[in-house]
């Protein structure tokens, strides 16, 4: 009898045991550390990834301080990924895995954001909300499939306002595996830099007055005093070399915090991709392109001129900086000071709201499973002085983006204040439907609008990438002061969010 029950009792804690087991391994994502509250950890989203047959291209990025010259006049303390402004360029091809190890050498915390780039939710490099901050001395590593090609860029989005703006970005720029390569294939980063470190987005009487009748720009304006391109001003810009007559795809990705309009030399300039979605062929000739903060455009340029001249933008900056950036047809073709800018041909600028060649949505979804009403705005508050806020809200206090997997997500954006306010979703492309109440006739695929003043947009996006995801301003000194929001995926945790 005795024997027995130990009997019973040895089966029946054997049953438990494989049934505990069972249940161990047929959890989806493998473990009871992942599932907390029924919703399963970003962590265990990662272990999903499939990396078996891609060819691997590793990179090593170090954070780390240099002295930057920008030109012969211009020298600042920059914070670089391998020592340059702009960091390393990465390249890799349409389907490899990347795999940067980040080492930060630098005094202070970092992280890397892949800019566009769809990705696992605990590679977005967001501190506090995908993963830890890597502190000082610390590594980390970031891999995951780059299978969209196109021109991408990476940042840090520790501290983003004062980081970006101390140089710590990069282009990451994704080939296609069988797509049309050019020869001459070219990267240019835009930015801008207070060079003294005096100006202060709270000194903002000026800005407030300049933004009552301005272009949406009157606080970088006073912000900032030099234009750069791949980290270098004035007359220390490398040229763009396209020979006579001969054609290169110029990928520009605007680094900085204010809305460039470029005007190129009137003859052909085609846009190809905006935010790396491949872009209709309008076969409209022109030489104006709107460029905001966070985006990226790819252009064919033909240069139909024998004599040197410069890309400009309609833009100066409050002490009369403005950028030029050199085209010869050879590397030794001197004499640049004779080239003439070009001038505006004052069309209106439509290049933001190229259509593009594959749609999420064929037609504008009739049903939606969360509608999001996203009110842009600035406003006072007492211990900072100007705020900007996502319906009348600083992050971390304004409402999130409420989803779960599958929905189809319907989000209008208006701009109710005085500045131009580039949203950048992180994780996800959305469809840009309309604009002011009017559907575009070809909607845009887009993972960042420029929303100026005035003006509202819908879009739309598919819920199919679980994480928590920030959607935000990517001026980042507006996001810094509040203008942030998160896409918050039902059925997943952060472990990371503080
Ligand atoms: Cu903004």
């Amino acid at each position: 009898m005795y024997k027995k029950i130990i009997g019973f009792g040895l089966i029946f804690i054997l049953l438990l045991v494989s049934y505990t087991s069972y249940q161990w391994f047929m959890t989806p994502n493998n473990g009871s550390l992942s599932v907390t509250n029924g919703e399963t950890n970003i962590e265990a989203l990662y272990e999903q990834q499939n990396f078996e047959n891609k060819n691997k291209k590793e990179y090593t990025l170090i954070a780390q301080e240099e002295q930057w010259q920008l030109d012969e006049n211009n020298k600042v303390n920059a914070w670089t990924y391998n020592g340059t402004v702009p960091g390393e360029p990465l390249r890799v091809t349409e389907g490899d895995v990347l795999s940067v190890k980040l080492k930060n050498e630098l005094s202070e915390p970092v992280t890397i954001h892949w800019h566009g780039v769809v990705l696992p939710n605990v590679m977005d490099g967001v501190p506090d909300l995908t993963q830890k901050a890597v502190q000082p001395g610390e590594s980390y590593t970031y891999e995951f499939v780059a299978d969209d090609p196109g021109t991408y860029w990476y940042h840090s989005h520790q501290d983003s306002a004062y980081q970006v703006d101390k140089g710590l970005y990069g282009s990451l720029i994704v080939e296609e595996r069988d797509g049309p390569t050019h020869d001459n294939d070219q990267t240019l980063i835009l930015d801008e830099w207070n060079i003294d470190g005096q100006n202060q987005l709270t000194s903002m009487p000026n800005m407030m007055m300049g933004g009552m009748s301005g272009d949406g720009e009157a606080d970088t304006k006073q912000l900032y005093d030099l234009y750069s391109v791949n980290g270098k001003t004035g007359g220390s810009i490398e040229p763009v070399v396209i020979e006579q007559d001969g054609q290169a795809r110029i990928r520009i990705i605007n680094a900085g915090y204010q809305v460039q309009t470029l005007l190129f030399h009137e003859g052909k300039v085609n846009v190809i991709a905006r935010d790396a979605s491949t872009t209709i062929d309008t076969g409209q000739d022109r030489n104006q392109v709107e460029i905001a903060p966070g985006e990226r455009v790819d252009l064919i340029v033909t240069n139909n001129q024998s004599k040197p001249w410069f890309i400009t933008n309609t833009n100066t900056l409050s002490n009369g900086s403005n950028l030029e950036i050199p085209v010869v047809n050879s590397p030794d073709q001197a004499n640049i000071g004779s080239a003439k800018p070009s001038t505006t041909t004052n069309s209106e600028d439509n290049t933001p709201l190229i259509g593009s060649k594959n749609l999420i949505f064929q037609q504008t979804p009739e049903t939606v499973d969360v509608n999001y009403n996203m009110s842009l705005d600035h406003g006072m508050n007492m211990g900072q002085g100007m705020v900007f806020q996502i319906n009348n809200q600083q992050y971390p206090e304004t409402p999130p983006i409420e989803v779960k997997e599958g929905d189809i997500v319907k989000v209008t954006i208006e701009n109710n204040g005085r500045f131009n306010h580039p949203m950048h979703l992180h994780g996800h492309r959305f469809q840009v439907q309309s604009k002011n109440g009017q559907a575009l006739n070809q909607p845009a695929l887009r993972d960042l609008i420029n929303v100026k003043p005035g003006d509202t947009y819908t879009i739309y996006f598919k819920a199919d990438n679980q994480g928590e995801w920030l959607f935000h301003c990517h001026d980042n000194n507006h996001a810094e002061l509040g203008m942030m929001t998160i896409v918050d995926y039902k059925g997943v945790y952060s472990p990371f969010v503080q």
